[in-house]
């Protein structure tokens, strides 16, 4: 199937590779007082010991080989990938093919953003399309800024996010042995890819120190592009336009569009979730459509799913607040 076909079959969402990430209108809360909020002390401390060396990283900076801080960058930018190109567009929406190098590119990439392995993220956000702003989503953002950016990883699960996930069709996940051997192996994975590999490098090649590499490739790194995932939840939530449907709570935020290397078209991409580039406007400022799109001109991978002209500006009329601009 070429990419044009998709394309004139996104707006129905073609089989064979529909997944459950469509808005479900007819889940409804359970009444009655919600379950108390369950502090998980463990991950409160981990991450308040990630942010508090990520800010000491910050200190080191001044005195970081140049070589180093690039180094750091790359890092940044890989890791994001393996979150954007690999478990949000690939894994989760299944908005394009990627073949099998491709899918081992992306699995290590991946494991350098240490974000839970792809299965689980994937499953999380399937959920969280399927049912966003309500209990049932894991960072349900009607719980405030704090709750939908990290405190929804510092606290148990609402017994409706695992409920509804579990019935999920995820059989897609389960039949990709490169998502699967990434899960069984997820530990030593991390361990590799997201501390010594980002350590390794430059105290190997140009001699930095072992603190310095630490404490920025590693640590730094980390956190940023932690905090670039979450602000999606938050602030992609909360702050902007919604020239593509004004009736859902996520917005095109052009800060977190930045940062997170073309995932803040917040608003398009939860009206149309299918499709490969999570924005109306093709490689403008969106790093991860230009990479997927290099991997089709290079073969490796195939199939991008894209709304049509014509089906988004009927949207725009129907459901958008007027805001929507042509470029
Ligand atoms: C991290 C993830 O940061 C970030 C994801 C962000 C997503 C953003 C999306 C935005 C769009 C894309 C934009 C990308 C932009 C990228 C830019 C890059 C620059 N369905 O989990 P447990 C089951 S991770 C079905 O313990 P608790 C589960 O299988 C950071 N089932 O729940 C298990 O079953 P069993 C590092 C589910 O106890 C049982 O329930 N990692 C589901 O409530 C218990 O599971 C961390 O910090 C589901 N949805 O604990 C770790 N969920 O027993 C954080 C669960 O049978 N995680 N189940 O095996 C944890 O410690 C815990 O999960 C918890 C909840 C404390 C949060
Ligand atoms: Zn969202
Ligand atoms: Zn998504």
């Amino acid at each position: 199937m070429s990419d044009t076909d998709v394309t004139s079959r996104a707006a129905g969402r073609s089989e064979p590779d529909s997944v459950e990430d469509v808005f479900d209108h007819t889940y409804e809360e359970k009444a009655g007082p919600k379950p108390p909020m369950s502090i998980v002390w463990r991950n409160v401390i981990l991450m308040t010991l990630l942010h508090t060396g990520a800010v000491y990283g910050l200190f080191l900076v001044p005195s970081a080989q140049p070589l180093t801080l690039l180094w750091a960058l790359l890092c940044f930018v890989l890791s994001a990938l393996g979150i954007t190109a690999g478990a949000h567009r690939l894994w989760s929406h299944r908005s394009y093919r990627a073949s099998l190098p491709l899918r081992i590119f992306l699995v290590t990439c991946n494991s350098m953003a240490f974000q839970n392995d792809i299965y689980e993220w994937a499953r999380d956000h399937r959920v969280h399309h399927k049912y966003s702003e309500t209990d049932a989503d894991p960072h349900n953002a009607l719980r405030g800024f704090f709750f939908a950016h990290i405190g929804w990883l510092l606290v148990r699960k609402h017994p409706d996010v695992i409920e509804k996930g579990r019935k999920l069709e995820l059989g897609d996940l389960k039949a990709d042995k490169v998502v699967m051997f990434q899960r069984r192996y997820y530990k030593p994975l991390v361990l590799l890819m997201c501390f010594v590999v980002p350590m390794a490098v430059p105290c190997c090649l140009w001699g930095e120190s072992l603190w310095v590499a630490y404490f920025i490739p590693a640590i730094l790194r980390y956190m940023l592009a932690l905090n670039a995932t979450w602000l999606v939840n938050s602030a992609a939530h909360m702050w902007g336009n919604r020239p593509y449907d004004s009736s859902i709570n996520p917005r095109e935020n052009r800060f977190v569009t930045f940062s997170a290397i073309g995932e803040g078209f917040h608003n398009y991409h939860h009206t149309f979730p299918y499709d490969y580039a999570t924005s109306e406007y093709g490689w403008k400022i969106n790093l991860t459509t230009c990479f997927i799109d290099l991997m089709c001109f290079l073969g490796l991978a195939s199939q991008r799913k894209r709304v049509s002209k014509e089906v988004v500006m009927a949207r725009v009329q129907r459901t958008g607040d007027s805001s929507h601009r042509s470029g």
